[in-house]
């Protein structure tokens, strides 16, 4: 834990704290069932469980008045026609908010509410993006070649919810149209809450 006040910095090109206190990797394999094309899911992964994304984050105690911040890399890949993403979450308090800002690549964040109104929002460097109290967030990748790279800063009491959209998906995905465009898509497969 850094002494406080605390300062670190994101230096250029790799944008990775130069302090953090924590570092998740995750692959393939840790994202199953959130593709919609599951042959192509399971075809990828039986080749190799390719890094998908990583997070480095700036740890503090989780108690209210805290702020836990870092930095998301999402690599560049597609499943399918889907392009690479966040595994998403609620946070488990659910009132939380956070604050994205992109430093670096194309894509989007994906968000709704539990009572299932969704939006998806672009994300490019400079953006700064607020992701209200009680919505589900999840980023995408949308460069052939360059990672998406975000800081975030959010409550850090706010735990994470997986299970919600592990079983129910979000309503949106972001594809690879058959021009090579960005589309955005519905979820045939969502269990709309
Ligand atoms: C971010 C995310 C990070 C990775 O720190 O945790 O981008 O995404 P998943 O947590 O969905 O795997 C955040 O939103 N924290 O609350
Ligand atoms: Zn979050």
């Amino acid at each position: 834990m850094p002494d406080l006040p605390f300062q670190f910095t994101l230096p250029f090109p790799g944008l990775i704290p130069s302090k953090y206190d924590g570092y998740i990797q995750r692959k393939l394999s840790s994202l199953r069932g959130q593709f919609l094309d599951t042959a192509a899911y399971e075809q990828m992964l039986a080749v190799e469980d390719t890094l998908v994304y990583e997070v480095y984050e700036i740890h503090r105690p989780e108690v209210v008045g805290e702020i836990l911040s870092g930095i998301s890399i999402v690599h560049p890949g597609r499943v399918g026609q889907e392009f690479f993403m966040t595994k998403g979450h609620f946070h488990t308090v659910l009132e939380t908010a956070e604050i994205y800002m992109c430093l670096k690549g194309e894509g989007f964040m994906v968000m709704e509410t539990p009572e299932g109104e969704t939006c998806v929002e672009s994300l490019g460097p400079g953006v700064v993006l607020y992701v209200p109290p009680s919505w589900a967030h999840r980023s995408v990748c949308t460069s052939r070649q360059q990672d998406l790279v975000t800081f975030f800063a959010y409550p850090a009491d706010a735990g994470h919810d997986y299970g919600t959209i592990e079983r129910q998906g979000f309503g949106k995905l972001v594809c690879e149209a058959a021009n090579g465009s960005v589309e955005i898509v519905d979820n045939p497969r969502w269990n709309k809450p």
